[in-house]
């Protein structure tokens, strides 16, 4: 345990596999580098906000119960309340295999419950390993069903947005929300990234790979119980509007998004689960 940046409590992972930080504030990994990368695999802001009430710019937010703008329109804040405020650390363990495993989670309170009004248990199992394994486990703890949209809304770093791609999302569609839209279009081959790009991918598989030639490297990407994946680069103009942002970081960010977001809404039963799987990898080459 460490005092991280802004004092905030913090775990950092340090074995012959790789290395970590997750920060308890948000239940957010910072980030994450295997041994023997010279960079880390996440991005993270060097404006980022530390501070209670704030979500941290950077590594792998997590975004719940609900992806993007209020679902109900009230006003609540986008992407969800559970990324700007504090988690509980439930356990760290050393798996037999070398790997660290370290739980956060947040139940329900009274102020949780004045802004989504349902009692659950939301747990995040994070093994840090060869590769990273984010599970973010979703426990009705009430007597209603529930729904969630939700995601890992994580940045990865990248050596030069313009030689950047990511594969496996050749013909799927996707909404596109670049400039406040929301069209359905159609992606043919890799998606590559020279203007704002905000889609959410529909009915996606479950691999997909950052290739990133600057870094000359690719990042694995795979999930489980997640149909739709975002891709969002903010570009030049939106970076610069960010106050969190520093005006040339849109070159060096990708976020490639794990997601139950759009037409992927998921319905928890009381005493039921959901359990959302995102795994990150390094590849050579
Ligand atoms: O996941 C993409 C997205 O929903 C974009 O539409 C963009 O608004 C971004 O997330 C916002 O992220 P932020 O962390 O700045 O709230």
């Amino acid at each position: 345990f460490i005092a991280g940046n802004g004092g905030l409590p913090m775990i950092q992972v340090k074995t012959a596999k790789a290395k970590a930080l997750i920060s308890i504030h948000a239940g957010q990994v910072l980030s994450y580098q295997p041994a023997g990368e010279a960079e880390d695999v996440m991005f993270l802001s060097a404006k980022a906000y530390y501070q209670d009430g704030k979500a941290i710019k950077g590594g792998a937010p997590i975004c719940w119960p609900w992806f993007g703008a209020d679902p109900e329109g009230k006003g609540r804040p986008g992407h969800g309340f559970v990324r700007n405020r504090a988690w509980n650390v439930i356990a760290t363990e050393a798996l037999a295999n070398g790997d660290i495993k370290v739980t956060v989670g947040l139940d329900d309170t009274p102020e949780t419950q004045a802004i989504w009004p349902h009692a659950f248990s939301l747990r995040q199992e994070i093994v840090i390993g060869d590769s990273l394994n984010l599970s973010l486990i979703t426990r009705n703890t009430g007597k209603e069903k529930f729904t969630i949209t939700q995601a890992f809304h994580t940045y990865f770093k990248v050596g030069d947005i313009s030689r950047a791609k990511v594969s496996g999302l050749a013909g799927c569609d996707y909404l596109d929300k670049a400039g406040g839209g929301n069209t359905q279009k159609h992606q043919t081959g890799d998606v590559t990234i020279d203007a704002e790009v905000d889609r959410i991918y529909l009915n996606v598989g479950n691999t997909l790979t950052i290739d990133d030639a600057a870094l000359n490297r690719c990042i694995q990407i795979t999930s489980q119980n997640s149909k739709t994946a975002v891709v969002w680069n903010p570009w030049e103009k939106i970076a610069k509007d960010m106050a969190d942002l520093e005006d040339h970081d849109y070159q060096r960010l990708l976020c490639v998004e794990t997601t139950n977001a759009a037409d992927d809404v998921r319905e928890v039963a009381p005493g039921g689960e959901c359990r959302l799987v995102a795994s990150y990898r390094v590849v050579r080459g």
